[in-house]
């Protein structure tokens, strides 16, 4: 049985997620506020325990399962394929996420009065997160932050091609690319349809199987810009994520 340790509102876990119900991969999920440090060192979600094996880090978790279960759509057997797919997802961390981490998180994390103190070793991440929420200008500068990183996907990544590793269809690297511009929409942080090419990537990806219920987190939450985040709509948008993730097949809970 693989054991799922992720939650809704958490980019790199609604990407297994989805890799997974897409797939019909079953798991059992491991919706907890924290991870024990002997299944994920860091304390980050998401982790997987597949039998024994445990491993963290989204793209190493896909490329795995990928692997391991010849998900051939979302990961061609293509060397050079494989190559652009693994390109992107180099540089997803401090491309896509740490952009739009630093639009996203202040607003979201003005919840909880700032960082979980348990994330003391992601620097990057801290540091972006610590200057934006002091800033006045935080929306702002997360947007131009934002559109710097958008064009460049745009251009270098998703180019004339259909998707960001240019393959046939969505591949793992789509997957983790949308999780982090997609949730901008929802939360009202970011006009998409300024990129017509990232809009009509954008709605190619909805067509997967079970997009809307593996986004409920962010539909449900709705727009955070100009209706500040508060405790209640936060576990709200979760129960209600909760809720779709475990009607899914092949999902389960303890
Ligand atoms: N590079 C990691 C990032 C994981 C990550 O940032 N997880 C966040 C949730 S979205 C987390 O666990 N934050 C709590 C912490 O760092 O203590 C990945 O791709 O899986």
């Amino acid at each position: 049985m693989l054991h799922v340790h992720a939650h809704p509102a958490s980019q790199p876990s609604r990407s297994v997620f989805w890799a997974c119900v897409i797939t019909g991969q079953s798991f059992q999920l491991h919706a907890d506020p924290s991870t024990p440090s002997s299944i994920s060192p860091r304390g980050q979600l998401p982790a997987i325990v597949d039998d024994n094996f445990k491993l963290v880090e989204m793209p190493a978790i896909l490329t795995y399962l990928a692997q391991k279960n010849s998900w051939h759509d979302l990961y061609p057997t293509n060397l050079q394929t494989r190559a652009r797919i693994s390109q992107y997802l180099h540089a997803h961390h401090n491309l896509t996420r740490l952009a739009t981490l630093k639009l996203m998180a202040p607003h979201v994390l003005v919840v909880f009065g700032g960082l979980p103190s348990s994330n003391a070793l992601s620097y990057a991440s801290n540091t972006i997160i610590e200057t934006a929420m002091n800033s006045a200008t935080k929306l702002s500068d997360g947007q131009t932050l934002v559109e710097e990183v958008i064009n460049f996907v745009a251009k270098h990544y998703l180019g004339s091609s259909d998707f960001v590793a240019q393959t046939a269809q969505a591949s793992i690297a789509d997957i983790a690319c949308y999780e982090e511009i997609s949730q901008l929409k929802w939360a009202n942080l970011l006009d998409l349809s300024n990129w017509p090419s990232i809009a009509a990537w954008m709605a190619r990806m909805t067509d997967l199987p079970h997009h809307d219920a593996i986004h409920s987190f962010n539909t449900t939450l709705g727009d955070i810009k100009t209706q500040p985040i508060t405790m209640e709509r936060f576990m709200g948008a979760i129960e209600v994520a909760m809720t779709d993730l475990v009607a899914l097949p092949g999902v389960s809970i303890p």
